[in-house]
């Protein structure tokens, strides 16, 4: 009987642990392992908007019922080189308000099919978040007056964030525009059901002053509650796809401790992310953004974390061949999963387009071995 006792015992146990070793990864979890497995093979093309609209196109000026008939793969990329970004990346300025489109004048309709089309042809996508100034702006979603009045660059009320946290004075409105990023980002599913995974980035260059969630405009414990109320309420909300990406903006001088004051945490963070743009001189660029990846790359390295890229470029490529001469050569020296180059508006554009002198550049960024695209990671 005793031996009995201890054989079942024993089988409890073994059933127990086989049970936690083949507890299924969330989707997020998944996402991560994908890009590990990646990583080593080099670094991923990444490009905002790029299915909606380019240096030359738009499919946002169909009529919006109509956008279907836009050609699926239009893409100034995939114009460029023949190949999809393997990274897409979008922006859900506008959920907050219920607005039927965002910030950029994309249609959240289009943003989700967008995302999803490109998950199932095997791509990676992220969101960011440039939420309206909840203090600054009106409840009624009416287009704001005068930029940057009421949007996320409204920066003239330092207590936005203090008044959304609980106990403020616009907790409940901010409550709402929670709600309502989260009923969107419930949406994002395959046909069959299952949640697509996505790089989330809220509250990024939050090293900088220009958003009402920057450096000067709340103290390192607000930022932080910040952070957490929208994760939190996110996750709250069975939202186990999103791979939560801490982004600050390039710096130049970071230390840890003026890195850590500000770091949500390790439970918290998946990827740590770098904006960096070339708007002042190339030294100066090159200069902070070496000091910058190498502070993240160390840090990132010990304590698990994943590296990217996640803006970068220079503004309507003044310098046809920076690709190639300025920004690979430093993303070469560190192990970033992926880069991404904003968007190809007409007034302002940071990728390719086949019209453009840099397209030539671009191709040879292509043609690296260790440059990924939607093709090879497939
Ligand atoms: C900024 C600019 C803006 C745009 C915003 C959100 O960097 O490109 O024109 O509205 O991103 O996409």
């Amino acid at each position: 009987m005793r031996s009995c006792i201890y054989v079942l015992g024993i089988a409890m146990l073994v059933a127990a642990c086989s049970e936690k070793t083949v507890k299924e990864p969330t989707i997020s979890e998944q996402l991560a392992e994908r890009l590990q497995t990646l990583q080593p093979k080099g670094y991923m093309m990444g490009h905002q908007d790029d299915p909606f609209y380019g240096v030359t196109w738009s499919s946002l000026k169909s009529d919006k019922k109509t956008y279907a008939a836009w050609p699926a793969d239009s893409s100034d990329v995939c114009r460029t080189v023949g190949d999809y970004p393997a990274v897409m990346g979008f922006d859900l300025g506008g959920i907050e308000m219920g607005d039927e489109k965002n910030l950029d004048s994309v249609p959240f309709r289009q943003i989700r099919d967008e995302l999803i089309a490109h998950h199932e042809r095997g791509g990676i996508v992220t969101l960011s978040w440039h939420p309206r100034n909840p203090v600054t702006t009106d409840d009624n979603g009416g287009r704001v007056q005068k930029f940057p009045a009421g949007s996320a660059w409204d920066v003239t009320d330092t207590t936005v964030v203090a008044s959304i946290l609980p106990g403020g004075s616009h907790y409940e409105k901010f409550q709402t525009w929670i709600q309502r990023i989260g009923d969107f980002l419930l949406t994002l599913k395959t046909k069959d059901g299952q949640p697509v995974p996505v790089i989330f980035r809220p509250w990024h260059e939050n090293n900088g002053s220009w958003f009402w969630w920057g450096q000067k405009l709340c103290t390192d414990n607000e930022f932080h509650s910040l952070w957490c109320l929208l994760q939190d309420s996110l996750q709250m909300r069975g939202l186990t796809n999103l791979l939560w990406s801490y982004s600050p903006n390039l710096d130049g001088k970071w230390t840890e401790e003026r890195f850590l004051a500000r770091y949500p945490g390790n439970e918290r963070v998946t990827l740590i992310g770098e904006d960096a743009y070339q708007w002042g001189t190339e030294a100066d660029f090159v200069r902070d953004l070496n000091a910058d990846l190498t502070f993240l790359s160390d840090f990132a390295k010990k304590n698990g974390k994943l590296l990217a890229m996640t803006e970068c470029g220079l503004q309507n490529m003044t310098d046809s061949t920076w690709w190639t001469r300025v920004l690979k050569p430093q993303m070469d020296k560190y192990p970033i999963s992926y880069f991404l180059l904003w968007r190809n508006a007409s007034h302002e554009y940071f990728g390719p387009s086949p019209e453009l002198p840099c397209a030539a550049d671009f191709k040879k960024l292509y043609d690296a071995d260790n440059t990924l695209f939607l093709k090879e990671i497939k």
